[in-house]
Formats: structure tokens, C-alpha cells, sequence
């Protein structure tokens, strides 16, 4: 007999992971936090039951959050992150020598310090990193209140149940917008389409009334299980989406980043959506 994480997320649908060993559990002021070993995944964070994030899988979900708005936009200097305790985003965002300042705004200290214990595979130094700043917050409050503006801001998200629920609203990305330099681009994780359709849905009739250019792009992370996952992306510069691969080789080149998923051509690709997909992304 061994013991199963059992990921009920959905309604009608479960998934699960052996759990060769558990490794750290604890019941935080905002979430109950699990980690534990699996034999094919490595070490698996879980918050309030859901997933997060694996040291097998990361690299899909945070590459593609933080690599392809960066390239696209070209001259990224400052960025935004809200939630990502793990610091994965962080550790990919700092990868650019082009930022110069990372603020990452999460709401649970808890889950930051047990990542620099427990998570090192995934957030590297990044915590360290002299150009980071981090911000224990809400990150609602934040985006409402600061002064200061991004070229970026990457929202790492949990799902839209407890502490993640109120970013994904409509007043939470007008303060965004709020927040980003001309040009500037705002990305979201937004869950799996086939089991999540009406988060995507809302999420990109809120951009709408808000940005230029608005659109969802994928990439499949198995442990995000029920099918590729969508990232929203948003912004008022309508040239970033069309830029040729010849631009996005160049300036990936340049960056001199070595990726596991991302590549130019997988960047334009992304943004290929299948009919099912695409019209929960028109849907009124
Ligand atoms: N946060 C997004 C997890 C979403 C899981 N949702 C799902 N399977 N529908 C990941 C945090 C990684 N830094």
C-alpha cells in the first residue's frame, strides 16, 4: 500500500501523484501547504490541495511566463510578479541581464522561506539576487497603491479559490494596467481551458474592456492535468504579437538563455489556438 495525492480541483475530475515521502506539511495563516517526494516528478509543492508546482515540470509553466512576454517586448527592465512563493518565475525573470528590478509581491512569507529551505532546485538563488525586492503583500493592495510602473508584471497565480480569487478581477486588472509603462505587457496563469473554461472566459472579457491587444496562449505542464493551460496576455503596443521569428531568434540568441521548452517558434506557436479553445476566448 502506498499513499496518493489525490488533486481535487475539479468537479468531475481527479488526479493524483504518489507520495514516495512527505517532506514538509504545514497549515499557514492563508493555506495549507504540502510537499512531498514522487518518483517521477521530484519534489511536489501542493497549496490548499491544488498542485503548484514539480522540480520535473516547472521549467514549462515558468519559462513560458517569463521568457516569451520578455522577448516580446524587447527592452524589459523592471517586472512585476504577483504570488510565486516558489520563486520560479523570479529565478527565470533574473535570467534576462536586461531587468534591472524584479519585485515579486506575495501574499504568505511562509511559503517564500520554506522555498529557500525546501525548493532550492526551483528558486535557485534568485531570492538573494541583489535585483530582486521582495514584497510580503497582497498583491490586489499593491498593484492599487503603488506609485511605481513595469514593462512586465507576471501573475503567478493559485487558482481562483482562497487567497487567488480576487486576481481575477476585473478591478484587479485595471490597477495592472495602471501600473505598466507604454508598451508594457501584463501575463496570467488561467487554468485549464477544458476544466476551467468560464476563468478563462472571464478573465479575457475583463481585458477587453481594458487593453489594445488581448489574447491567450498554451503550453502543456502534465502535472496541470485536463489538458494544455492558458496564459492571458494583455497589452496596448498591438505590434508585440506580430513580431517576426527572425526578431524573437535574435534577441533570444542575445539573451543567451538556455531553455528546456521555450524557443521562438514554440513562442509564435503558442498562440495558435484550437476552436474549442479559441472560442471560449471570444466568448461575449
Ligand atoms: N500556480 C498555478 C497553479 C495552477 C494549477 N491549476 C490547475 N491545475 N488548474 C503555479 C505556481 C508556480 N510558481
Amino acid at each position: 500500500m502506498s499513499d496518493w495525492f489525490r488533486e481535487t480541483l475539479h468537479r468531475d475530475y481527479e488526479s493524483g501523484l504518489r507520495i514516495e515521502e512527505v517532506l514538509f506539511e504545514a497549515k499557514s495563516e492563508h493555506q495549507h501547504l504540502l510537499l512531498f517526494r514522487n518518483a517521477t516528478f521530484g519534489r511536489v509543492l501542493t497549496l490548499d490541495g491544488v498542485v503548484q508546482t514539480t522540480e520535473a515540470d516547472e521549467f514549462i509553466y515558468h519559462e513560458m511566463l517569463a521568457h516569451l512576454p520578455i522577448l516580446a517586448h524587447g527592452g524589459v527592465e523592471r517586472v512585476l510578479i504577483i504570488g510565486g512563493g516558489d520563486g520560479g518565475m523570479l529565478e527565470e525573470v533574473l535570467k534576462h541581464r536586461s531587468v534591472v528590478q524584479a519585485v515579486q509581491v506575495e501574499i504568505d512569507a511562509s511559503v517564500v522561506d520554506f522555498a529557500k529551505t525546501h525548493l532550492r532546485a526551483i528558486c535557485g538563488h534568485a531570492y538573494e539576487d541583489p535585483r530582486t525586492e521582495l514584497v510580503i503583500a497582497d498583491g490586489l493592495k499593491y498593484v492599487a497603491e503603488t506609485e511605481r510602473r513595469f514593462d512586465l508584471i507576471i501573475v503567478d497565480s493559485t487558482d481562483p479559490i482562497g487567497p487567488g480569487e480576487v486576481l481575477f478581477t476585473e478591478r484587479f486588472y485595471a490597477d495592472c494596467k495602471r501600473c505598466l509603462s507604454d508598451g508594457g505587457i501584463l501575463v496570467t496563469q488561467n487554468g485549464v481551458p477544458f476544466l476551467q473554461a468560464e476563468e478563462l472566459s472571464q478573465t479575457l472579457r475583463f481585458f477587453r474592456r481594458l487593453f489594445a491587444d488581448t489574447a491567450c496562449y498554451l503550453a502543456t505542464v502534465p502535472t496541470y492535468a485536463g489538458g494544455p493551460m492558458a496564459f492571458g496576455w494583455a497589452t496596448d503596443d498591438t505590434s508585440l504579437r506580430s513580431l517576426p521569428l527572425e526578431t524573437l531568434q535574435a534577441r533570444f540568441s542575445g539573451a543567451g538563455i538556455a531553455t528546456r521548452y521555450y524557443t521562438p517558434a514554440v513562442h509564435l506557436g503558442a498562440f495558435a489556438l484550437p476552436p474549442y479553445i479559441a472560442e471560449m476566448v471570444r466568448r461575449p
